[in-house]
């Protein structure tokens, strides 16, 4: 129940403006909307208008510049049980899903008011109620919902209007309304005494933009703080898309990783976020093109907008030619040609044209005419006929010479070079430039005769028979025919002539194998022979022999398969040796690598897991472990803490992993697997195994105890509430637990700050060493088609794309903790989906500094973050950077500056915080040196001791000068 009776109170002036603006401030003692004119586009602000009870009181006061205000005041603070309530009218929210309450007040310190007992109150508290209806005069107290207990930020002003002192606080709160069109406000006085001067009520929104050449339109931000409202863009003006255009609208009202985005259409470009036409003289002849270009040579542009420039007369453009190259002309005609007559064939050579035309791509054709004289003494010429050889060919010759055969002896012919290029066709020109030759060929002998044939066989004889030569080159006089026994070789043969196409070969001793060639013989000699063709005198015709194919090169050429088949089948042979022996080598290698170095074992060689599990880790007697609770679930069961005594050492605190119980085979070695992982490491930033239980069930992992869990939920659960020391001191540990893991050789492949755990001395450990886990369990890892379960947000692009998994990949996760930690455990990459993620990253996004995060930093992170992996940082160098960090930690203080909005709620949050504690509840025993050492400055010890600083209390003094 409110206290007081209501009493409606209009502000006439307002009232009207409500109806029709959106964005109106309606300060409630001045009356007057002035500030309905607000600029600043990512806060749009909302109507308040008041119902005011008795209780509180509307008084006018004197602000700083002497200036009368109103304020509404209440100040009961003798009286006890004060329950006095100021309500709003109610506030339409817009479409608005988190509101902001700028709250500006004055306070007054209990102990400055003469007289007055245990009653009075120094805070007063902010309520919201939720509801469609826009003028319920009446509202149950418990109706509305707690915002906020509201204390002055200030030491408790004074108020004192004699002498115009009057300084304010001011606080903003900020609530989710999404449930119903509107709601009201209300402050509660529980005995306070208060004047409350103004209150703004405003939401955020990411203001209209253009980016990537995509209108973003003014869209209100999300209902949650982390949450992204994601935006597609429209392409803008005369421009067409490239990728999807899309931004995502951040809560603090700006606009976060741009993807895709669009591009001037043809004939425009980009000038000033706006496609404009390229001017007279310039064209653009694809959208991907960035800029208009100058019209090139030989062309013009008249009108704007040209997405190509026209040919000056006289010069063309050929259809392959891109819209950048100049018009060019055809070109002249070939020239000094000259021919050099070899018996029938002819060499053509000559000299490019004189004028290429500004092309480089001329190309010749060669027209063969045979001419004849009359007997009138008339020429007519008729082309050559398709037995002419060209050599390399007779058209599309690149090349100025051509061999032209297989002529016809004795015969005048005339040759014409024609020259063409690109353009020759679009010129319109008939006939191409030319160049001409006519020459006389040479008396020439027969080609050779291409087949003989066997008719007849006998014991003693063969008849064999063949054609006339393809080019007989004049009358054939007689053929003549040479044979011998193929053992004999041509060591002796015969000869036969004969003027017919056969001849009957006598005189042959029975089933022996002859060779045979013959050759024609005309008035200009003799041609070449035949090649050589077998026949046996044996009736019973040799295989193959007759069809021409040469029996020997078959033999070679089976043999020589089988000879290849032989070394291939050697080859392959030795280089499976090799490959093996190369493995071999590789890993004796590789153990030599580092000598003093411990290598990690890969606990999956074991062909015995159970082996692998006590060679690296302890058994443990289940009666030394004393479970207590349940503290989380693991993939494999659940995760308690308890306590370990071992024999005669003390008790301590562990977490028990246990294995559940009908788990395969499999799932006992991976369960095991990150035991014997663990058991390999010693390191203060390593999650520390003390050992397992195999022997009964259900089988135990046992570590040390990390009372703080799992860094991620311990870092939300303390939002903002450390040091830049205190989260670099962290970064450190894990940077340099991952140093010694990668001295080791091991890669991580999940680095995450929900693996890192965090004891109650705040040092970080890196944990979960489980191997098929990592990328097939992890409750982030999504799966991919390509590379199976992966956990996109934290892997390097290379190890997303080809599984390549380095200690440099794990420095691309390392760079993606280290944003975790200095946000607060916020999500990368907030709520953005897994492919909008990689193709962002693709595109060379990257995670802006979290808020009041330190610039050098944020530059370690994107060095982090380089696509090419050579070019990241080492954890040696990391910690090294991190190590100088601690030590100069001025260098800390530059952030990027204020984010353009939001910086109002922020102002108490940044980083030249002094050094405070931990919050109680995870150091509860915290010293100087505990806390130096958590931080790698133990060497400081005896400094801070010199300084007095011997406590926690003390370090809450200690500032950064
Ligand atoms: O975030 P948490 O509290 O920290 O919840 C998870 C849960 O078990 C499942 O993994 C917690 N946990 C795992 N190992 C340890 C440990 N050594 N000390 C304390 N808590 C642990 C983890």
């Amino acid at each position: 129940m409110l206290c007081c009776p209501h009493k409606d109170k209009k502000f006439s002036q307002g009232d009207k403006k409500q109806e029709t603006l959106r964005f109106v401030l309606l300060e409630f003692f001045e009356m007057v909307s002035t500030s309905c004119t607000s600029t600043n586009t990512a806060l749009d602000q909302l109507c308040v208008t008041w119902l005011v009870p008795l209780c509180w009181e509307e008084v006018s006061i004197m602000d700083e510049k002497n200036i009368p205000i109103r304020t509404y005041q209440v100040c009961n603070v003798l009286e006890p049980s004060q329950n006095n309530w100021l309500r709003t009218d109610w506030i339409p929210r817009s479409g608005a899903q988190r509101v902001y309450v700028e709250v500006k007040f004055t306070l007054r310190d209990c102990n400055s008011l003469p007289g007055v007992t245990g009653t009075c109150k120094e805070t007063f508290n902010l309520y919201y109620h939720e509801s469609n209806e826009d003028r319920e005069s009446y509202i149950k107290e418990s109706s509305f919902i707690k915002v906020d207990t509201v204390a002055a930020d200030e030491s408790f002003t004074q108020v004192d209007v004699g002498d115009r002192i009057m300084k304010l606080n001011t606080e903003v709160r900020d609530v989710k309304v999404t449930t119903k069109k509107g709601f009201y406000l209300a402050f509660q006085d529980v005995g306070a005494c208060i004047a409350l001067v103004s209150v703004r009520v405003f939401y955020k929104t990411c203001p209209l933009t253009i980016r990537n050449l995509a209108t973003f339109p003014d869209t209100v931000t999300g209902a949650d703080t982390s949450s992204l409202v994601e935006v597609r863009g429209s392409c803008v003006n005369r421009s067409e898309e490239r990728e999807e255009p899309k931004m995502y609208c951040g809560a603090d009202g700006e606009w976060l990783v741009p993807i895709g985005g669009c591009f001037c259409s043809p004939g425009y470009e980009e000038r000033g976020g706006a496609c404009k036409a390229c001017t007279a003289g310039f064209y653009k002849a694809r959208s991907v093109d960035p800029a208009c270009a100058k019209c090139p040579p030989h062309s013009y542009s008249l009108r704007d907008g040209a997405t190509v420039c026209d040919c000056h007369t006289g010069y063309f453009r050929a259809d392959s030619d891109p819209a950048s190259m100049s018009c060019t002309q055809p070109p002249s005609a070939p020239q000094q040609l000259i021919s050099v007559v070899n018996e029938t064939s002819v060499v053509l050579e000559w000299a490019p044209p004189r004028r290429l035309g500004g092309r480089s791509d001329a190309i010749y054709s060669v027209e063969c005419l045979i001419c004849k004289r009359s007997i009138s003494n008339s020429q007519t010429c008729l082309p050559c006929g398709s037995d002419v050889l060209f050599s390399p060919s007779q058209l599309g010759l690149r090349t100025t010479r051509v061999v032209v055969s297989e002529l016809k002896a004795h015969t005048r012919y005339t040759f014409t070079v024609h020259a063409r290029n690109g353009v020759s066709r679009a010129s319109g020109a008939g006939s191409a430039p030319s160049v001409s030759v006519s020459v006389t060929t040479n008396q020439a002998a027969p080609s050779p005769v291409s087949m003989i044939q066997v008719l007849d066989v006998t014991r003693h004889s063969l008849l064999l028979s063949w054609q006339q030569p393809d080019r007989p080159n004049g009358v054939i006089l007689e053929y003549e025919v040479k044979f011998y026994e193929k053992d004999q070789k041509e060591r002796s043969y015969r000869i036969m002539r004969t003027f017919s196409q056969t001849v009957d070969v006598t005189g042959l001793s029975p089933l022996t194998v002859y060779v045979f060639h013959v050759r024609a013989r005309t008035a200009a000699g003799y041609g070449d022979f035949s090649s050589p063709f077998e026949f046996s005198t044996n009736s019973d015709p040799f295989p193959l022999i007759g069809e021409g194919v040469n029996s020997a090169f078959l033999l070679l050429s089976v043999s020589g398969v089988g000879v290849l088949l032989l070394i291939s089948a050697a080859a392959f042979i030795i280089s499976r040796r090799s490959k093996y022996s190369k493995t071999k080598q590789d890993s004796e290698e590789e153990k030599h690598l580092n000598p003093g170095v411990k290598i990690y074992v890969d606990p999956f060689t074991y062909e015995d897991p159970d082996q692998a599990i006590h060679d690296f880790a302890k058994e443990i007697d289940v009666s030394s472990i004393h479970i207590e609770k349940v503290i989380g679930m693991g993939e494999f069961g659940e995760v308690c803490s308890g306590r370990l005594r071992l024999q005669g050492k003390r008790e301590i605190y562990v977490a028990i992993k246990s294995l559940k119980a009908g788990y395969s085979d499999k799932q006992r070695r991976d369960f095991l697997s990150e035991a014997s992982i663990m058991g390999q490491f010693d390191h203060p930033n390593i999650i520390r195994l003390e050992g397992v239980v195999t022997r009964c069930k259900p089988l135990m992992i046992i570590t040390e105890y990390m009372e703080n869990g799992s860094l991620d939920a311990f870092l939300r659960k303390h939002d903002g509430q450390f040091t830049v020391i205190q989260l670099v001191g962290m970064l450190r540990g894990i940077a340099s637990g991952m140093k010694y893991l990668s001295d080791m050789n091991y890669v991580h492949r999940d680095l995450a700050a929900r693996n890192i755990l965090v004891n109650s001395n705040l040092v970080c450990k890196v944990s979960d060493f489980g191997l098929s886990r990592v990328l097939e369990d992890d409750p982030e890892a999504a799966y991919t088609a390509r590379v199976g379960h992966i956990p996109i947000r934290w892997t390097a692009p290379e190890a997303i794309t080809y599984r390549k998994f380095t200690t440099s990949s794990d420095v691309w996760s390392y760079g993606i903790v280290m944003w975790e930690v200095v946000s607060y455990g916020e999500r990368p990459y907030w709520d953005m989906n897994n492919q909008d993620v990689m193709k962002a990253v693709e595109e060379g996004y990257r995670l802006p500094a979290p808020m009041d995060c330190p610039v050098v930093l944020h530059q370690l992170m994107l060095d982090c973050w380089e696509r090419e992996r050579a070019e990241r940082p080492s954890f040696s160098q990391i910690l090294n950077m991190l190590d100088k960090l601690i030590r100069n930690p001025g260098t800390l203080r530059r952030t990027g500056g204020d984010r353009p909005t939001g910086t109002m709620l922020e102002s108490g949050l940044g980083s030249e915080v002094c050094v405070s504690v931990v919050p109680e509840a995870c150091v509860p025993e915290w010293s100087v040196y505990e806390w130096l050492q958590s931080i790698g400055l133990e060497i400081y010890r005896e400094t801070f001791a010199a300084a007095g600083y011997n406590n926690l209390e003390s370090l809450l003094a200690l500032t950064h000068q």
